[in-house]
């Protein structure tokens, strides 16, 4: 389970756009936004650098 610290949600669209970026590298992954506090948590075999890469590439900073 990985919990990361996301800067940029701000809207649904964003929840939606961060939690495709991390399936599109991993189909199976669990992904679970809070757009408030801006803390997603990623349950999935991938390691940290490939989810923050993947959501960094959609725009957000990953903290
Ligand atoms: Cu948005």
């Amino acid at each position: 389970m990985l919990n990361l610290q996301v800067e940029g949600m701000t809207c649904g669209h964003c929840e939606r756009t961060v939690t495709r970026a991390v399936r599109s590298i991993d189909p199976a992954a669990e992904v679970v936004v809070d757009r408030s506090s801006g803390r997603v948590t990623v349950q999935s075999s991938l390691d940290a650098d490939a989810v923050r890469q993947a959501i960094e590439s959609e725009g957000y900073r990953v903290t």
